[in-house]
């Protein structure tokens, strides 16, 4: 077994059955393609962060004002996540405590809903979020909500029809954001129709929240009332949740979200956010960014010449859905394969997708965690090949030998992680 990972292995670690298993995730990671739209590989810096004693401490309420004693060191942590969080993103406030995007959004409607208000936000099925509605989850039992689509002929959001949804259903809130849309968001589009039907505007940038820092897509900042996101997708920092808002606003969502909907903070995850909201902040993270778009395009454009259709014709950010219903496969069977020669990816619901969830006709793939790794544009130019050659014969052993070695290769000649000596 290879240690990968600083403080993964040592000798205080006596605990043989979770570090094995650990281990093996290490390997995991370093040995396949991390195609998962959602994930990353975080900074040792934001790891360590997390393995620190900053786990044991409770610290109810915010910096200067804690349930608890002895939170004068874990106010500094906090004070410098907010601080580059506002820098970072240019708003006014920051809630650094959102245990995860749900918990944020949890908050963000707690602090500007009553319960049973209307909200429209975009549809699960066409890309949206489970959080954005879903009838079992809290915000489906909670509130009103309705949803928008994407045009059944382009597959992307059409402003006029968001619009005349709006004005016909009147909602208190309108909602941007999207788990598998592939197209830029329209925030100023978004927020003119919320003017005109007086109601607030929330955006949950979760899965763009890295292209926002890094300059490759525009920010949500000037136009939302609200802003929540992950900190461990394209951002990637520790798993977590961030809430950014104008300062008249702090104070319902710093108590919506505390006592609302969370008790203590997780200060170790707090200063794994501080550490990369820092990095996300140094120039080279704009690279990055701008990075993860080309290798998105060149991906999409590999497979889309190979035949293999892409939702909505391509991509602008780091997602896209590849329709491999186009040669009669259902998502399933795809992520299975691809599974099988070190491609992770998950099966996904395309736009008036017929099949069920569970099966679907797309796969969802990103490029934020293979950019990470170092792979450019030439590595997608290869990926898209091996890609298109596992789903034309996912039953070939041949093809899948074959491509396993290729990605073996690959994911030995770019470690995610220096190996420790
Ligand atoms: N589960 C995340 C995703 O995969 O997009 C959203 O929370």
């Amino acid at each position: 077994m290879t240690d990968t990972l600083p403080g993964a292995s040592t000798a205080l670690h006596t605990d043989a059955a979770v570090w094995a298993s650990i281990h093996r995730e290490e390997e995991r990671q370093e040995a396949q393609l991390e195609l998962i739209a959602s994930e990353n590989h975080a900074s040792e810096e934001v790891m360590a962060a997390m393995g620190t004693a900053l786990t044991n401490k409770y610290a109810e309420g915010y910096p200067g004002r804690r349930y608890y004693g002895g939170c004068e060191h874990v106010d500094e942590v906090e004070d410098l996540a907010r601080d580059r969080a506002k820098e970072l993103f240019g708003a006014e406030r920051a809630n650094v405590q959102p245990h995860s995007g749900t918990q944020a959004n949890m908050a963000a409607f707690m602090a500007v809903l009553d319960p049973g208000d209307k909200v429209l936000a975009m549809s699960l099925d066409h890309g949206g979020h489970l959080s954005h509605g879903h009838v079992k989850n809290f915000s489906g039992v909670f509130y009103d909500f309705h949803s928008y689509g994407v045009d059944r002929g382009t597959e992307r959001l059409d402003m006029d029809q968001v619009r005349e949804q709006a004005l016909q259903l009147r909602p208190r809130m309108l909602i941007a954001g999207a788990s598998a849309y592939s197209r830029p968001i329209d925030f100023a589009a978004f927020a003119a129709i919320a003017k005109e039907i007086d109601a607030l505007f929330m955006v949950d940038m979760a899965h763009i929240a890295g292209l926002v820092a890094g300059g490759a897509h525009a920010s949500p900042i000037p136009y939302a009332d609200i802003v929540t996101m992950t900190t461990h997708k394209t951002l990637r920092g520790p798993r977590g949740g961030l809430i950014l808002c104008p300062k008249d606003r702090i104070v319902r969502v710093n108590s919506a979200l505390f006592p609302g909907g969370q008790g203590g903070p997780l200060m170790h995850v707090i200063a794994a956010k501080a550490i990369a909201f820092r990095e996300a902040l140094q120039p080279s993270f704009k690279d990055y960014a701008a990075q993860v778009v080309a290798n998105a395009g060149v991906l999409a454009d590999t497979l889309s010449e190979s035949g293999i259709r892409i939702v909505s014709g391509g991509t602008d950010n780091h997602v896209m859905l590849v329709d491999v219903g186009s040669i009669g496969l259902s998502g399933a069977a795809a992520e299975d394969a691809l599974h099988r020669v070190g491609i992770t990816c998950n099966k996904n619901l395309i736009p008036f997708d017929e099949r069920p969830p569970m099966e679907a006709s797309g796969i969802r793939l990103g490029t934020a965690a293979i950019t990470t790794r170092g792979l450019d544009e030439a590595d997608m130019g290869a990926l898209g090949a091996w890609i298109a050659d596992v789903l034309r014969a996912p039953e070939s052993d041949a093809v899948i030998e074959r491509v396993r070695g290729e990605v073996a290769a690959l994911t030995a000649d770019k470690p995610i992680y220096s190996p420790r000596s």
